[in-house]
């Protein structure tokens, strides 16, 4: 009886080790909320020198903001080359962060400085500048009315594309908090993100701030050479041809994926 206990308990203790496993291998956010897989569709080069902070497409180019003091810029570049056609250089003081396109306007955070600057999308001339209230400059990105950034916090700020004044943020959470909210990208009526230093990016329904579910991007080849710093970062869509890109800090490569349902 006591031998057959004690198997009782292991076999037991073995499923558990078996569910566990089975949740955080398909759930790893840890949560109920889908999580989807990748299939790369098409790979393309990307400059290894760009600190990758912010990414839109808009009109059949990539737009691209960098990051690190001396090294920061805008720049527009070619999908299937990865050359960049033009560039702007940010002054050494400042670190580029995220961008979105509002009609012939780039907007642009910086990472500590507390200043976004705007620029005109076809020239780059710089138009103006702002300032907000969070601490830091994370992501960027627009859902039509509204500018929605992230300072790596679990918070989504809104503001108001003209006046530039902050109108409502949301929390964003899947059970709890979901902290370290970065690059940005609305795309269908959901703001996908970016989390630092992680190979996933939440959707997120913007009305309740809850993660709908969960991209893993595990096993996307990243840098050739592995530095800690050059982690996932950059969300671009392509709306009209319905294509996802997403790239990271010093990659080589930018890949167009298609998500795939797991489980
Ligand atoms: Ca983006």
């Amino acid at each position: 009886m006591k031998r057959q206990y004690i198997v009782s308990i292991f076999a037991f203790l073995a499923i558990l080790v078996i569910i566990a496993t089975y949740i955080l291998l398909t759930n790893p956010a840890g949560s109920n909320v889908p999580v989807y897989g990748y299939r790369i569709i098409n790979t393309y080069p990307h400059a290894i020198n760009a600190f990758t902070e912010g990414l839109v497409y808009d009109s059949g180019f990539l737009y691209e903001s960098t990051g690190l003091n001396g090294q920061s810029s805008l720049r527009r570049v070619e999908l299937r080359t990865g050359a960049v056609l033009q560039s702007v250089s940010m002054p050494q003081e400042y670190f580029g962060e995220g961008i979105t396109i509002v009609g012939n306007r780039i907007y642009q955070l910086t990472y500590q400085n507390e200043i976004g600057f705007i620029y005109n999308r076809t020239s780059f001339a710089l138009i103006g500048n702002f300032t907000y209230q969070s601490t830091e400059g994370w992501g960027l990105t627009y859902d039509g009315s509204r500018l929605i950034m992230s300072d790596g916090s679990s918070t989504l700020y809104f503001l108001d594309p003209n006046t530039l004044r902050y109108v409502g943020q949301v929390t964003v959470t899947d059970a709890s908090p979901i902290s370290n909210l970065n690059e940005l990208e609305y795309i269908k009526g959901k703001v996908y993100a970016n989390i630092f230093g992680t190979n996933k990016i939440a959707i997120i329904d913007l009305s309740t701030g809850h993660v709908d579910s969960w991209i893993d991007l595990s096993g996307l080849p990243g840098p050739t050479h592995p530095d800690i710093n050059s982690v996932l970062n950059g969300i671009a869509y392509d709306s009209t041809g319905d294509r996802l890109f997403v790239t990271g800090k010093m990659w080589p490569n930018l890949y167009e994926i298609q998500l795939v349902p797991t489980g």
